[in-house]
């Protein structure tokens, strides 16, 4: 990895490092094209006010308040069943704000977060207090109309336990009274529960296995790993107090906000337990930091399909060992990334602010292009998570796990944190699997991340490839979402089927689950280093989700590429290091990608995968290391990790 490499020159890495950041852009576009139905996120450096106004027209706009329909103010809805008895009048109205939650519900995969005080063009209603009042009742009335409960998350001007910092302290002008409140609609069945995928990630020894623990148990950690013991899977991990698989925890909240946690304190809930009892769920995965367990940290990073990254530093080391590695992944996946600073109890404030600056520092580096916000109170806390889709803003939190503190700014910050990703219900079904097990009475089950489509019980679909490379028929006996039993499973959620007619040893993490298989691909590919050129006939790991596979180059759109070059498809096993992402599935070899040269020789494209097949087999698919792996349109695929940074 980067750490055994030869150290780069200042100028080949800030070469490699604005490749980086051009390359997020570049892959942020291709999945735009490719969902083009979602929302994107933002790509903008600050979410200002005036985008803010330009989201509130967006649902203006599918509201259909256009010329022909008159559009009633907010304010009229809030506050109508103030003024006149007339009941007819009354229930109209009240309907009209049930469309206007309705809306933003839908918007939001059922949570939405509600300015209380502002019409959708960011004007401010000039509520009283008593008239904020009424609103907020008015609210909660038309919510629960559609099982949807309210939490004020934020006041200002209203006085109560929510109530924002900066108004005590006479920082805002503003007198009117204004709140933040999360709407969240109870989930009519569970395969409809609202579930966000957290990678956790950072050095050896960080606390992430502690914090998870005291998250979903609620008790506190001693500082000697009383936290983590529930969370290890393996007898040596327990021993060495070191996480070295793949873990998983779930956390839940239900309508109101509140965590599902158990009523004997310190004791964990099943995943049936919170499942059932929550309307939202994070999934986090617990990951080892010890640089013996990169590969299986970087398995559990691409295969875990995060929607979020948290990396964890403990205050009195910074970011050192694997962090970088860490995050530069998480900056290739291109997913939101949050820092927790763990262990203040115990850290000497000068070396806590030094810690601070380094992390600053490195958010803020070229390779990163970050917009650092630290999070020291609720008030920043509501407005950053409310925002946290923008790629470019990282929040910075500052905790103990021993202590507890500012472990509720955590929470908070969970609970509010906006669903993000992209799937695409509509596209053909595809299903990675990230652990197989043999349940009694059931048979073989593999559970792991429905990438896009849709599946429900008895479809029929093949799994594999096995290491001949071949596709098994199966067909999807049942369908369980955290432990719970679904009649289907969509694009986004984690889930577990039962096969049929498959056996436990047949199936293996890495497999994916698809109605059809390709063997070849065209991918657009970016050279981050590499010594000399690339050419075809290269053979390379690839790394895609949980899919790990050599693969050989079997043709490229020039005679060679070398670093810094974006080209389709380049690289080769040991210091090359690219990024890269599908283009198309299949290979037309009549259609070579340079339609200029006709003088490369095709059979010896297998290199030293290469299994017997004469010459020409290559384009077959029959003779290189590929063998059976299927890719999609518009994966980023990883090869032999990112960058080095800072
Ligand atoms: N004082 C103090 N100790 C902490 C805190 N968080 C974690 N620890 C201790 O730090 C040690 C390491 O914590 P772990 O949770 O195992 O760290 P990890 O990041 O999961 O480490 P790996 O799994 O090996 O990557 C344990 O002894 C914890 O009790 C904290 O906030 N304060
Ligand atoms: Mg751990």
């Amino acid at each position: 990895m980067t750490t055994r490499t030869a150290k780069q020159l200042p100028h080949e890495r800030r070469k490699g490092e604005a490749a980086l950041s051009d390359f997020a852009d570049f892959v942020e576009k291709q999945q735009a094209l490719r969902y083009p139905t979602s929302k994107p996120a933002a790509t903008t450096a600050t979410s200002n006010n005036e985008e803010q106004h330009h989201e509130e027209l967006d649902i203006l706009d599918s509201l259909n308040l256009d010329d022909a329909v008159p559009q009633v103010p907010l304010r009229e809805l809030l506050l109508a069943s103030a003024d006149d008895g007339d009941e007819e009048e009354d229930q109209k109205s009240l309907q009209k704000l049930v469309d206007v939650i309705d809306t933003r519900l839908l918007e939001g995969h059922t949570e939405a977060v509600f300015d209380l005080g502002f019409e959708n063009n960011g004007d401010s209603m000039r509520l009283t207090k008593a008239e904020f009042d009424a609103a907020l009742a008015r609210l909660r009335k038309a919510a629960r109309t559609v099982h949807a409960d309210c939490n004020v998350l934020l006041t200002k001007n209203v006085g109560g336990d929510a109530e924002a910092d900066s108004v005590a302290a006479g920082k805002d002008k503003d007198k009117d009274c204004i709140g933040k409140v999360m709407i969240r609609q109870a989930p009519s069945a569970a395969e409809r529960v609202i579930e966000t995928r957290i990678a956790v990630v950072g050095n050896v020894d960080a606390g992430k296995s502690s914090m998870l623990g005291v998250l979903v148990k609620g008790d506190l950690d001693d500082g000697r790993g009383k936290a983590r013991v529930n969370l290890f899977r393996h007898k040596h991990e327990i021993e060495t107090g070191r996480t070295s698989s793949v873990g998983m925890e779930i956390m839940g909240f239900d309508t109101e906000g509140k965590v599902i946690t158990s009523d004997v304190p310190g004791r964990k809930l099943s995943w049936e337990e919170i499942g059932k009892r929550s309307a939202k769920v994070i999934t986090f995965t617990d990951l080892a930091g010890h640089e013996k367990y990169l590969r299986t940290t970087v398995f559990g990073l691409l295969s875990s399909s995060p929607n979020y990254c948290l990396l964890m530093v403990a205050a009195n080391n910074g970011l050192i060992g694997m962090s970088k590695e860490h995050l530069g992944i998480a900056l290739a996946l291109n997913v939101p990334v949050m820092v927790v600073v763990t262990k203040i109890d115990i850290c000497p404030p000068n070396i806590l602010q030094q810690t601070l600056e380094q992390i600053s520092k490195i958010l803020k580096s070229p390779g990163a292009r970050k917009i650092p916000v630290f999070i020291r109170n609720r008030e920043e806390c509501i407005n950053t998570a409310t925002q946290f889709v923008s790629q470019r803003i990282c929040p910075i939190f500052q905790v103990s796990n021993v202590t507890g503190e500012n472990l509720d700014l955590v929470r908070t910050f969970l609970n509010i944190l906006p669903h993000h990703g992209r799937y695409d219900a509509d596209a053909a079904f595809e299903f990675h699997v990230n652990d197989t097990f043999s349940v009694p009475f059931v048979g073989t089950v593999v559970s792991g991340i429905v990438k896009s489509g849709v599946i429900h019980t008895g479809d029929s679909v093949l799994i594999g490839p096995d290491s001949l490379g071949n596709f098994t028929p199966t067909s999807v006996r049942s369908i369980q979402r955290k432990r719970i039993d679904v009649p289907a499973a969509s694009a986004g959620q984690s889930a577990s089927f039962a096969l049929k007619k498959v056996r436990r040893k047949d199936v293996r993490k890495g497999m994916v689950v698809l109605p059809k298989v390709h063997r070849e691909f065209v991918a657009e590919v970016l050279i981050l280093s590499h010594a000399t050129t690339i050419k075809t006939k290269y053979q390379a790991m690839l790394h895609v989700g949980p899919v790990s596979q050599t693969c050989a180059i079997i043709d490229v759109d020039r005679p060679f590429i070398r670093t810094g070059d974006r080209a389709t498809v380049a690289f080769r096993f040991g210091r090359t290091k690219g990024l890269g992402i599908v283009k198309a599935v299949g290979y037309d070899p009549r259609r070579p990608l340079m339609p200029t040269t006709g003088e490369q020789e095709p059979g010896q494209g297998q290199g030293q995968g290469g299994r017997g097949g004469g010459r020409g087999d290559v384009y077959a698919g029959v003779g290189w290391g590929l063998k059976g792996v299927i890719f999609t349109f518009f994966q980023v695929l990883v090869f032999q990790l990112a960058l080095s940074i800072g």
